[in-house]
């Protein structure tokens, strides 16, 4: 008799290429993917974000039976259910006769250790490394035994070489390993954006967002405008309008931000990614194929683009795993003031802040320098509690898990991780906020003002950051400029600005 396996598949593991599904045979083997009400509730999740899982999983499951693999689809059950994978899992093999499960590893620690701890005890085991990434757990380890500190850079240009991917007789394409400089522009308002693809809501989409309205009323975000792929077909189109549209002018406006514009030239790619729709290196290599094929493609914009998935996106992952469980609880500057009630509805005046958040209710999509340098930005001056703001971004976005968010939540925003992520705190002014956005024109404060009652409360809290963390981050090179800007203050000059901060902080954020 043949061994009969049961492929367990989750719900960020939606592809063919999964090494789950590896011999993969037809005639005996069976598939399970599980709704559950543990992974749409550990976290208040955006209700575009459960749409999108739930939808694109029902969607891949119809694929694979299509294709005729056999499998066996166990939907949500009532929030009062309580279902989560180890009890929904047992129950199901209490009923079925299997020799073995086989699952992808998944993403998360938290998933991981549930598998280890608990799966293992109804039933062996397989867990096969996901192979979707350029850098296993394993090689990134290795790599962090050799490299101290750690710096995305040098990790970045490994991969480039160890892979080939924009390199010429071992040297980088363009001369350059990295053309960041050149990709700093605020937008010109002569370029259109492009208006994304509009997306068909099937009959699958408008039963999942009954569901979710019926189960998850309170959640942030609204279905009405749900904009999102639920199956590979469409984010492969998405991949293709990215390129053909966005790429050649997403270096230049990478770190722009606009108001009414969430999306600018980003790809909005990274939820078809992390669910399995996409796999990166078919992204990587579309990219490189179009940069090689079509002058109007820059090195700047294919490098800038390579180097956040091929770069930072498999950096965090390594970091992630490699610190993890230690690293949810660092919090090297003492952050411990509440979320704000404003990041939850957007109702702040700082128009920024209101606009950043805005789009973060109506798409679960923000992109990456608002999410840095504006929320993310105010959560580090702030002093925000880290735990809860790392919640909010696990919440909000579509394409938020733990391992991508919590490294750059927490160690690139801000910089509870003493510099695993980041060598030096994004803390940044209104003066920066001022140049790369037009946010400042429509605000009620002031973004030239530090003090008084209609400065820009940016300012007095990046200067009452540099001052309340000098003793950890004065001897960082990356921050002699601004140190020595402070040095240069007046005691007078000092507290005012600490009174106008912390008056501030008084009113806004312990609300
Ligand atoms: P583009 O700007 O078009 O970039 C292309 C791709 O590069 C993305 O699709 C993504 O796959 C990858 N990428 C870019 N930057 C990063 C990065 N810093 N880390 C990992 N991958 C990256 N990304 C997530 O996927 N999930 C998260 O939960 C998440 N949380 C974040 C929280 C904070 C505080 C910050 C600062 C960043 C976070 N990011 C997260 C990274 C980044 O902001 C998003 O990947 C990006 O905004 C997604 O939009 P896009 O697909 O349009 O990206
Ligand atoms: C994020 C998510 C949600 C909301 N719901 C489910 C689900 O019901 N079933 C499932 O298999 N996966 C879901 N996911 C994705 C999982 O949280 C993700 O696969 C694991 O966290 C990976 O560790
Ligand atoms: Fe934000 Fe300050 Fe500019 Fe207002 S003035 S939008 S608060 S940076």
């Amino acid at each position: 008799m043949k061994n009969k396996n049961l492929i367990v598949i989750l719900g960020d593991q939606l592809s063919f290429q999964i090494s789950s599904l590896a011999g993969f045979d037809k005639q005996n083997d069976e598939i399970l993917m599980m709704e559950v009400m543990e992974e749409t509730g550990y976290t208040p999740h955006h209700k575009q974000k459960l749409v999108l899982i739930l939808s694109a999983m029902r969607h891949f499951a119809m694929e694979l039976s299509e294709k005729g693999y056999k499998v066996n689809y166990i939907k949500l059950k009532t929030p009062v259910s309580k279902s989560h994978f180890h009890n929904t899992l047992a129950n199901f093999i209490q009923k079925h006769s299997f020799d073995k499960i086989i699952v992808t590893a998944p993403s998360e620690y938290r998933v991981y250790h549930e598998i280890k701890a608990l799966w293992s005890k109804l039933i062996k085991v397989v867990i096969r490394e996901d192979e979707r990434f350029y850098c296993s757990i394993e090689s990134f380890k290795n790599h962090a035994k050799t490299h101290s500190p750690l710096r995305m850079e040098y990790f970045y240009r490994e991969m480039r070489k160890q892979h080939h991917i924009l390199m010429e007789n071992n040297r980088p394409v363009g001369g350059r390993w990295n053309f960041d400089q050149s990709n700093r522009q605020p937008y010109d308002f002569k370029i259109s954006i492009p208006k994304p693809n509009p997306i068909q809501i099937d009959k699958i989409t408008r039963e999942v967002i009954k569901l979710v309205n019926q189960y998850f009323p309170d959640n942030i975000g609204s279905t009405e405008h749900f904009h999102w792929c639920v199956n590979r077909e469409q984010a492969l189109e998405q991949l293709n309008v990215f390129i053909e549209h966005c790429l050649p002018y997403f270096g230049r406006f990478q770190d722009a931000m606009i108001a009414d514009e969430h999306r600018l030239f980003h790809s909005l790619l990274s939820a078809y990614i992390n669910i399995g729709l996409l796999l990166p290196k078919e992204v990587i290599e579309k990219v490189i194929e179009a940069f090689e094929n079509r002058s109007e493609i820059s090195i700047e914009s294919t490098e800038g683009f390579i180097r956040q998935i091929l770069g930072w996106r498999e950096y965090v992952r390594g970091v992630y795993w490699l610190h993890m469980p230690g690293y949810s609880e660092k919090n090297l500057l003492n952050a411990i003031n509440p979320l704000p009630s404003f990041y939850w509805s957007g109702k702040t005046e700082m128009a920024c802040m209101r606009e950043v958040i805005q789009q973060t209710i109506d798409f679960a999509y923000s992109h990456h320098i608002q999410r840095l340098m504006i929320t993310g930005n105010f959560a580090l001056l702030a002093g925000i509690n880290i735990k809860q703001i790392c919640e909010w971004y696990l919440a909000v976005y579509a394409d938020a898990f733990e391992w991508v968010e919590m490294p750059n939540t927490l160690g690139m925003a801000c910089y509870a991780d003493n510099g695993i992520m980041a060598s030096k705190p994004y803390a940044a002014s209104g003066n920066y906020i001022n140049k790369m956005s037009n946010f400042c024109s429509s605000c009620r404060y002031d973004v030239k003002k530090r003090t008084g009652k209609d400065a820009c409360p940016f300012n007095s809290l990046y200067w009452r950051f540099l001052i309340k963390n000098q003793n950890i981050l004065s001897s960082n090179p990356r921050l002699r400029y601004p140190y020595a800007t402070l040095a240069k203050m007046s005691e007078d000059q000092k507290e005012a600005i600490m009174n106008h901060a912390e008056q501030f902080l008084k009113e806004t954020v312990s609300t």
